[in-house]
């Protein structure tokens, strides 16, 4: 198949690239490293020390021969978007092209509306540009379990059957997100409902849980293939973070009770669900919708099994409850159903298999790189962050116009 992704350079869109251009699919890659450039911002770094693009590109087609094509650009620039639409002519787009932190869309007003920006734009961008060029085209995008939030019923699969006054419906699950980030993908998944409904597009909505770990078969190829591994606390998700701080003897920080309870799913099957979607694609029309994760934990049992790893190892591990920076219930009723992409194949691997090799390790591996004033939360749903230490400065997406390289 021809598959575009969006967000190519990105954690999950770089690992999915690689793993499609392995099993000899025409790929490409669209970015405009807006992520570089947030990172640049908040003065942090990936622990992994990934290389430029353009060098990961050129060392994957110099160790499998096969090229990955690159357009560097923004998606919410339509001009840039449609020309690459109209130049690549994919089959399948994966839009994981999106600023992905709900801290980051809550440090202020302005990072909140340019996360909004960014991620709404750039979805509706998309659609318009299939509509006009690639009617058929299957639109895979990322959303997020965080869509939910955490109501105390069952989660289901995107729709929910409702009787209301001895009448019967499907409708969407109802949304609870609880950052700007969150809030931005449920937005997206209406335009995308809505854009299906009426111009008969394709589209599957992943809502992916939160994924951990760096290693696929792909990248495990070549040092130069690194993947990121984010451990700072706007953008570094919480298993890495807590792997980081054990790796260093920093006290594992546990948000409030740590009863707060979401889904998790290893990188390695990030890609594989990609592909499934891909090669059994929605129809025209349609807009469904798959709950991507493998499992469901509290962050005190991560902590806790963090803990026990850590110890196996040789480390001195310990938990420090801290107030809670974000807006969350600390306690609750959380069963998500996650069937739909197991159906189509999935095998999925568990975080008690991986959470050695492909996060400890990891993180004692590059534990000099670690900067552990980067540790503790800054931002805080409450109010506008508290800049401590860092100058969180106004963000700025750059625009590269239409530039095909
Ligand atoms: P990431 O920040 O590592 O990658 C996103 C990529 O998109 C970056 O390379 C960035 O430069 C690019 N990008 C952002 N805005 C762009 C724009 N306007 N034009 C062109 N490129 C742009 O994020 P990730 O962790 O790989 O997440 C990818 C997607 O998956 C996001 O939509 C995120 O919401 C979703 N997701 C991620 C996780 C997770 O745990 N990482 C979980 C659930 C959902
Ligand atoms: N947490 C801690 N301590 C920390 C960091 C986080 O207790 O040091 C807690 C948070 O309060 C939260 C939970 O861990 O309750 C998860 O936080 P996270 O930062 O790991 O994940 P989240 O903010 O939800 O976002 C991540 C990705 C996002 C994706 C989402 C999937 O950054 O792109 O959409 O996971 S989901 O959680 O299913 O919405």
């Amino acid at each position: 198949m021809k598959i575009c992704v969006l967000g190519g350079d990105g954690y999950c869109g770089w690992a999915t690239a690689l793993h499609l251009s392995a099993r000899g699919h025409s790929v490409s890659i669209v970015d405009n490293f807006a992520r570089r450039q947030w990172d640049y911002e908040l003065g942090v770094q990936t622990l992994t020390p990934i290389r430029p693009l353009s060098e990961r590109l050129r060392v994957w087609q110099q160790l499998t021969g096969n090229v990955i094509e690159l357009f560097t650009g923004d998606v919410t620039d339509y001009e840039f978007l449609s020309a690459t639409i109209r130049e690549f002519e994919p089959e399948a787009v994966i839009h994981f092209a999106e600023q992905r932190s709900a801290p980051y869309s809550m440090i202020d007003r302005k990072h909140a509306v340019s996360t909004q920006v960014n991620n709404v734009v750039g979805t509706l961008n998309l659609l318009f540009a299939l509509r006009e060029l690639q009617p058929d085209c299957h639109l895979i995008k990322l959303g997020t379990m965080g869509e939910y939030g955490t109501p105390n019923i069952d989660i289901e699969e995107g729709y929910i059957k409702i009787e209301h006054n001895g009448r019967h419906d499907v409708l969407p699950f109802p949304k609870q997100p609880g950052s700007f980030y969150h809030l931005s993908k449920v937005h997206d998944s209406h335009n995308m409902i809505f854009a299906c409904k009426i111009w008969g597009l394709r589209a599957t909505d992943l809502n992916q849980g939160v994924v951990y770990g760096t290693m696929t078969d792909e990248v495990a190829l070549d040092e130069a293939l690194i993947n990121r591994f984010d451990y700072d606390e706007v953008f570094g998700t919480v298993l890495n973070r807590f792997c980081v701080q054990a790796a260093i003897d920093h006290p594992l920080t546990v948000y409030g009770k740590g009863g707060q309870t979401r889904g998790f799913l290893d990188i390695r099957d990030t890609v594989r669900c990609i592909e499934l979607a891909c090669l059994n694609p929605a129809e025209p029309g349609e807009c469904r919708v798959y709950n991507q994760f493998t499992e469901q934990f509290s962050v005190l049992e991560l902590a806790k099994m963090i803990a026990i790893a850590g110890n196996k190892l040789g480390l001195n591990v310990q938990l420090q409850h801290m107030p809670d920076p974000r807006v969350e219930k600390e306690e609750h009723y959380y069963n998500a159903k996650h069937s739909k992409l197991i159906d189509l194949g999935l095998r999925p691997h568990y975080l008690s298999d991986s959470l050695i090799d492909s996060l400890m390790n990891v993180a004692m591996q590059y534990r000099d790189r670690i900067d552990a004033s980067m540790l503790l939360p800054q931002v805080d749903w409450r109010k506008t962050a508290n800049i401590r230490k860092r100058q969180y400065s106004t963000p700025e997406i750059p625009v590269l116009t239409g530039s095909l390289i």
